[in-house]
């Protein structure tokens, strides 16, 4: 597929995923150009069928630039289509550990995110003085109060598609502070996810992470108080284009760290019972679904993308070599999250 670089994307700062690909593509030294754009038509440019930041604009297959949303799926292309610094890892066995945990970012930090994000007042009046300036500084305040106003209230209105209301706000916090603990300790040893050199699952926590450390003022204070150490990381995954990127510096199945087993554990206990009953939900019809998280009830409105996730974790556990599902379901067991494997 013939790339014209540098390649174009809309997003903006205050989105999560977009913050995650700038990094990949930073990494990766793959040019890009940044189109701080609001949802919406982007003039001289395709529009996705799904309206998400970030938007990516790539060749399709007739060599036409096409509009492609989802940020795990694009990282994926860009491995395929673009060599060098690779962000999967090599042994399979880690690459399969990667991809859970860029699905533990993406989905379940993201709900601590949203939560933060539009829960608390204070965050809210921030996001709705600071979100519209970075589409376009120069706007006039008034203009700026109106969008401010109207965007928060839109947020607001989605709090159930992240499934935060007043049962749940409680659950998403102790968790949040039980992930900052846990990666802590991680990064005390380590300095990404993946060992020496960042894997797909450091740029997913990296996304989310962006904004509850460095935007909304409630998360950035807890973190900053908690764990330091989380907080400068981001820092640090912001801009790796400097960073050598070494085969030796991967982990692998022989390097496994318990750190990294901890990290697993917790996707076990607090975001799999949620996957699972949210699949069986769908598959019974349901609009809701009810489950245990720690001891606590969590009712949600049913998620049919994070059906999508979990059905993608298992089609990629399917396609492991067979020596290499043994070795994970062992790793999966040990870490309370065999059920991942039984559909
Ligand atoms: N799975 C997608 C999620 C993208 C996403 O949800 N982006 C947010 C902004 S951070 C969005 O556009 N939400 C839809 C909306 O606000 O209407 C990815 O990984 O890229």
């Amino acid at each position: 597929m013939a790339y014209n670089f540098p390649i174009a994307l809309r997003g903006s700062p205050g989105s999560p995923y977009t913050r995650k690909m700038l990094s990949v593509l930073r990494y990766r030294h793959i040019a890009y150009r940044y189109l701080i754009r609001p949802h919406g038509p982007v003039e001289g440019y395709p529009s996705p069928k799904v309206e998400l930041l970030p938007t990516f604009y790539l060749p399709g297959a007739d060599g036409q630039l096409e509009a492609v949303v989802d940020s795990t799926p694009i990282i994926r292309r860009l491995e395929r289509d673009v060599a060098g610094r690779s962000i999967l890892p090599p042994d399979p066995v880690l690459g399969f550990i990667d991809e859970m945990l860029e699905d533990f970012g993406d989905e379940w930090l993201a709900k601590a995110m949203f939560h933060y994000r539009w829960a608390f007042d204070a965050d809210v009046a921030q996001a709705a003085q600071v979100l519209p300036r970075w589409i376009n500084v120069t706007w006039a305040d008034d203009f700026i109060e109106r969008q401010g106003a109207m965007f928060s209230r839109r947020q607001i209105d989605r709090l159930y598609v992240v499934g935060s209301n007043a049962t749940t706000g409680k659950i998403i916090e102790a968790n949040y502070e039980a992930f900052l603990d846990t990666f802590s300790v991680h990064l005390s040893r380590h300095p990404f996810l993946m060992g020496g050199r960042p894997g797909a699952s450091d740029f997913g926590f990296f996304g989310q992470l962006t904004q509850l450390t460095h935007v909304d003022p409630t998360p950035s204070a807890l973190t900053l108080a908690r764990s330091p150490r989380v907080y400068a990381w981001v820092d640090v995954m912001e801009d790796l284009s400097g960073h050598d990127a070494r085969e030796e510096d991967w982990l692998t199945r022989e390097t496994l760290p318990d750190t990294l087993k901890a990290l697993l554990a917790l996707f076990g206990r607090v975001y799999l019972p949620l996957l699972i009953a949210n699949a069986a939900a769908i598959d019974r019809g349901q609009k809701q679904l009810e489950t245990e998280i720690d001891g606590a009830r969590w009712v949600q409105d049913t998620n049919p993308y994070q059906a999508k996730c979990l059905l993608t974790l298992r089609r990629s556990f399917g396609d492991l070599a067979e020596g290499d599902r043994a070795a994970v379901t062992a790793l999966l067991e040990e870490t309370g999250c065999g059920a991942l494997l039984r559909a």
